[in-house]
């Protein structure tokens, strides 16, 4: 069976690619740390993670400016041996450029910067005489469109005149972008998504007998969206997709989505999706006999079910080796070192820069001025989250930490710097040890932005100073939220119940990312250097 998503959580603009047996995929990171994850399956249903073809700093310098700047949507392509993944990373000036790899697995190479590549959404096709085109979206200031070039992946510079090859399906279409061009029966296929990557997004097609064109629109686009379901539709948002032919000549579709919780909150982000496509006169039918993307699917009847890995498994990580795991996110290039680990402990340092917005200040800053921000700075935030992948979880920490004045370290839902609620244990106003749960919500006013902080709760806790242990729970269930501490782990008690997190979803956070569930530590800490110490993190899917 298939199930969807086939990615749970946010992992948006999917890419695809098949060689022989194998299925790779790799999808958006934006300023998370390493980038673009890459999964295999052979079986589509299960997906493993392999790595990420981004993993060091060379390849990726990222501040934690903007969280939704960084690393835009990949493709993956294979070649006579080479894989290639092409993406922009919008911190690089919005940079295009190509990484490759003999295994997926890595080591990818260092950039390869295509000089002259504007827009976002790189993709490449390999046509059968040797050519190798690169195919993107506008450039910023110019006509909404896709282009594409002749590339020499030896050179890996742009070959002769790049051309504006087609501008959607309808008249004025927002956003035409996430191409690919794909070939079969004759034809060159050119598919793209428009509308943007909102609640209006769509895949549309067009097709050509020559590469460059003319492309011609089909007469039944969109091939897919969910635009006109409705917002109480569970699956919205459908877009920006790719196309795989399987050995046995049928063909699948992976594209983004986003999962409803709660009413119109999509607190997840943009996921990953799979529907079988079938080719009629010519043209693609998505999802055949329902034309919208179904929770599941049959599986393949030529591939083998051979995937183990468990959708709902539990995690529960005691930081025992000397790596951390791939579910690992930093938000930004850790260019400091402020995670280690150490005795079965993952430390996180506490570092001046907090979590929440430093340069707004509750005093208003405009979504651009923000923007003009990103490189400006190499500070690091001390955080380390993972995925929400599940409409309800819980989510538990051991932590040790004796917080003294401003000093802070805990457990965070974050959709971005200025959407979050934490768990976070600190000071009380007459100076002992508690744990609070507060959020912190953007406003605006007058096209100004402020952002507010909120106490939802507080209890003292009674740490021994040797040994100052403590439990964090976060309860998600839709968009409500429960917290819970204590000093053992048997008698939590409740911090608060049920906060209202619809304002974490990206509907109204903005942002193309989604919720993690991090850890975090911050603090002045210009005169020592002190740790809070994560024994253990253990996150239960239950439901979704
Ligand atoms: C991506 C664009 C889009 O580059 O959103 O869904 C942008 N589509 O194609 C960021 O994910």
């Amino acid at each position: 069976m298939l199930t969807n998503p086939i990615l749970s959580g946010f992992y948006p603009d999917p890419s695809i690619v098949r060689v022989e047996d194998d299925f790779y995929m790799v999808t958006s990171s934006f300023s998370f740390f390493p980038g673009v994850p890459i999964f295999h399956s052979r079986d589509l249903a299960h997906w493993e993670q392999i790595g990420h073809v981004l993993d060091r700093e060379s390849q990726l310098s990222l501040t934690y400016e903007m969280i939704s700047g960084g690393i835009f949507a990949p493709t993956i392509r294979y070649h006579e041996g080479t894989y290639y993944m092409i993406t922009t990373n919008a911190s690089m000036q919005g940079k295009n450029f190509i990484v490759t790899a003999k295994d997926p697995k890595g080591p990818w190479s260092e950039l390869h910067v295509i000089e002259g590549a504007v827009g976002i959404d790189p993709s490449l096709f390999f046509d059968d005489d040797g050519k190798v085109y690169y195919t993107g979206s506008a450039g910023y200031g110019e006509e909404p469109g896709v282009w594409c070039s002749e590339i020499d992946l030896k050179k890996m510079e742009l070959v002769g005149e790049r051309k504006v090859l087609w501008a959607g399906a309808l008249k004025n279409a927002a956003s035409p972008e996430g191409p690919h061009i794909y070939k079969k029966d004759g034809w060159y296929y050119l598919m793209i998504s428009e509308g943007g990557t909102e609640h209006y997004h769509a895949i549309t097609i067009s097709r050509s007998k020559e590469v460059m064109g003319e492309y011609e629109g089909f007469e039944g686009n969109p091939i897919l969206t969910h635009r006109h379901l409705g917002k109480n539709y569970p699956i919205c948002n459908v877009g920006h997709g790719d196309l795989v032919e399987l050995k046995d000549g049928s063909w699948y579709m992976v594209m983004l989505g986003s999962r409803l919780m709660g009413g119109y909150h999509k607190i997840m982000g943009r996921e990953t999706f799979i529907t079988p496509v079938t080719w009629e006169d010519g043209w693609p039918v998505v999802s055949y006999g329902t034309g919208k993307v179904e929770l599941s699917y049959p599986s393949p009847e030529s591939l083998p079910v051979n995937g183990t890995k468990e959708k709902r498994a539990v995690v529960l990580d005691h930081f025992d080796g000397d790596k951390l795991g791939m579910e690992w996110n930093f938000l930004g290039t850790p260019y400091e070192d402020f995670v280690k680990l150490q005795d079965s402990c993952l430390m996180l340092k506490l570092l001046k820069k907090q979590i929440t917005p430093w340069e707004l200040d509750g005093i208003g800053t405009s979504f651009y001025e923000k923007y003009l921000l990103i490189g400006k700075t190499k500070e690091c935030v001390s955080f380390l989250g993972r995925r929400q992948q599940h409409k309800s979880f819980e989510v538990m920490v051991k932590l040790v930490f004796l917080p003294e004045e401003s000093e802070h370290a805990g457990l965070v839902v974050l959709q971005n710097d200025a959407h979050q609620l934490r768990l976070e244990c600190c000071l009380n106003e007459k100076g002992d040890p508690c744990v609070k749960c507060v959020s912190t919500k953007l406003l605006v006013k007058e096209e100004r932005q402020y952002y507010k902080e909120e106490c939802h709760g507080s209890v003292e806790v009674n740490m021994t100073k040797d040994k100052p242990a403590i439990y964090l729970k976060i309860k998600g269930n839709e968009t409500n939220y429960s917290f819970y501490a204590g000093t053992s782990k048997e008698q939590l008690v409740a911090v608060c119940e049920n906060v209202d997190g619809g304002f974490l979803g990206s509907e109204t956070a903005g942002g193309f990312v989604g919720a993690y569930i991090g850890m975090f530590a911050s603090g002045v800490t210009e005169t020592k250097e002190k740790y809070a110490a994560f024994d253990w993190y253990s996150y239960v899917p239950i439901e979704g």
